[in-house]
């Protein structure tokens, strides 16, 4: 049985967690699920993807499935972890991706939802970072991860204090995108979502990648300037770009065909 449904209407694709049972866990068979469904969307037609929990969630996601953490003695962890998968899966997709957060988000389930370009949560909502809850000492990445988000003394007292930060705090810590009342963060998610899928997505796709790599705050290396460079040529070499300009001018929608 699988742990997401999967939908694609108007060029917007969804991933919905669907486990009520157990609150959304990242159990390895979701994470395998939420691959699967993300795998086929980039395939698809859809040029942006909303992830969202099942409707009137009260916690988006428990985070890594504790059932699951390895016994003592082993990286709770690693690189191949399924938690740690679907966070470079969602940072490396060529699409933009949209959390939309009702609920309480919890541990392993913060780094997904930071992992998205965009957040949108509602008034109730929180984010709990929970390693110092069950004396797991997180990992690099996923701390450079918050630090780049919210800055070293929010990430210092999320993790230290494992008290959830609340969606009015992370919206004016612009952690969240927009805080939206629960009745319409769908229509104002869908809506924002509709926005960016009319734009060239070869755009979106290399500025996502450049904004990645460029954010990683490290001294550029030859590959990564020479890879940034590349990106940047593959749009303004593209017909999407002599097309956006060319509709601009011509005061008419530009028709995007990804090349
Ligand atoms: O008792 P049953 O069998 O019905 O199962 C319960 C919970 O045990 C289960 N469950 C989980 N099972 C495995 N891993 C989880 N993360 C997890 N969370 C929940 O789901 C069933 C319903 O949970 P209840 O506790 O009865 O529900 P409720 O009283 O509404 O409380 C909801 C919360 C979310 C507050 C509560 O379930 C909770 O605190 N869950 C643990 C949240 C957590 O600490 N997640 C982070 C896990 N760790 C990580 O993501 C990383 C490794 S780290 O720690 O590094 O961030």
């Amino acid at each position: 049985m699988t742990m997401v449904l999967t939908h694609l209407c108007d060029d917007i694709g969804t991933i919905i967690m669907n486990n009520p049972e157990r609150l959304n866990v990242l159990s390895s068979k979701m994470v395998d699920d939420m691959l699967q469904a993300l795998d086929q969307l980039e395939k698809g037609r859809a040029r942006v993807i909303v992830i969202r929990a099942y409707e009137g969630a009260k916690v988006w996601s428990s985070g890594h499935d504790i059932n699951e953490l390895p016994v003592s003695g082993r990286d709770p962890l690693p690189y191949d972890d399924p938690l740690e998968t679907i966070l470079r899966s969602i940072q490396a997709s060529p699409l933009p991706v949209i959390a939309m957060i009702e609920g309480g988000v919890w541990g392993g389930a913060c780094d997904l939802a930071l992992s998205c370009d965009i957040l949108i949560g509602s008034p109730g909502g929180s984010l709990t970072m929970t390693p110092a809850k069950i004396s797991v000492p997180y990992n690099a990445s996923g701390i450079l991860h918050f630090i780049g988000i919210m800055g070293i003394n929010i990430a210092k007292e999320m993790f230290f204090s494992a008290e959830p930060l609340s969606a009015e705090r992370a919206e004016k810590l612009g952690i969240l995108n927009h805080l939206v009342p629960v009745d319409e963060l769908e229509h104002f998610t869908y809506e924002l979502a509709g926005k960016i899928a009319k734009n060239s997505p070869l755009s979106i796709k290399v500025i996502k990648e450049q904004i990645c790599l460029l954010a990683g705050a490290h001294p550029l290396s030859p590959h990564t300037f020479e890879r940034v460079q590349g990106l940047r040529r593959l749009v303004y070499d593209s017909s999407d770009y002599a097309e956006g300009i060319n509709a601009f001018l011509a005061k008419r929608a530009p028709l995007f065909l990804g090349e």
